[in-house]
């Protein structure tokens, strides 16, 4: 099964949006297997925003990423990765679909929300970077034969 990292981001957190964030998930069929809230270090930030280094808007995030908690999450499922890409929206909210997380619930791209993974090898790389084995579960819903042929 594929798994996929996504973060609500510390505005996601501050606004509230923590549940409608999971549901949009769980309604869909994911499972959820691992969650944390979490502080995150400069350094971790970092890392993950490694891709954007060069940008100009990079010391700005990593600082917005660090500046109140975030909570981090492995989702499972047939194709997470790009269905979950899809359920976030546009990395521009203005301009993100509506019914989408970010097309419904953002305006600003440097408040987006939220982070998902944009490709299956990059979900494997955040996931190890932002999770120990130990923390995540594997289990299989009992609901699984209703969502899956
Ligand atoms: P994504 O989050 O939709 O995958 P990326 O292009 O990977 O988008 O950018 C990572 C994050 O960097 C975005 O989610 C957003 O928070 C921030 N970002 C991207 N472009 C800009 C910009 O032009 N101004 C401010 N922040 C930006």
């Amino acid at each position: 099964m594929e798994r996929t990292f996504i973060a609500i981001k510390p505005d996601g957190v501050q606004r509230k949006l923590v549940a409608e964030v999971i549901r949009r998930f769980e309604t869909k069929g994911f499972t959820l297997v691992g969650l944390k809230l979490m502080q995150v270090s400069r350094e971790l930030a970092e890392q993950h925003y490694d891709v954007h280094r060069e940008k100009p808007f990079f010391a700005g995030l990593v600082d917005f990423i660090i500046s109140a908690p975030l909570v981090a999450m492995v989702w499972e499922g047939e194709g997470v990765v790009a269905s979950a890409r899809t359920i976030i929206g546009a990395t521009n909210p203005l301009t993100a679909a509506p019914g989408t997380i970010r097309g419904d619930l953002g305006v600003s791209i440097g408040r987006n929300l939220i982070h998902g993974s944009d490709a299956v090898e990059t979900a494997q790389r955040e996931i190890a970077l932002w999770f120990k084995e130990e923390e995540l579960v594997s289990w299989s819903p009992s609901l699984t034969d209703w969502l899956y042929e």
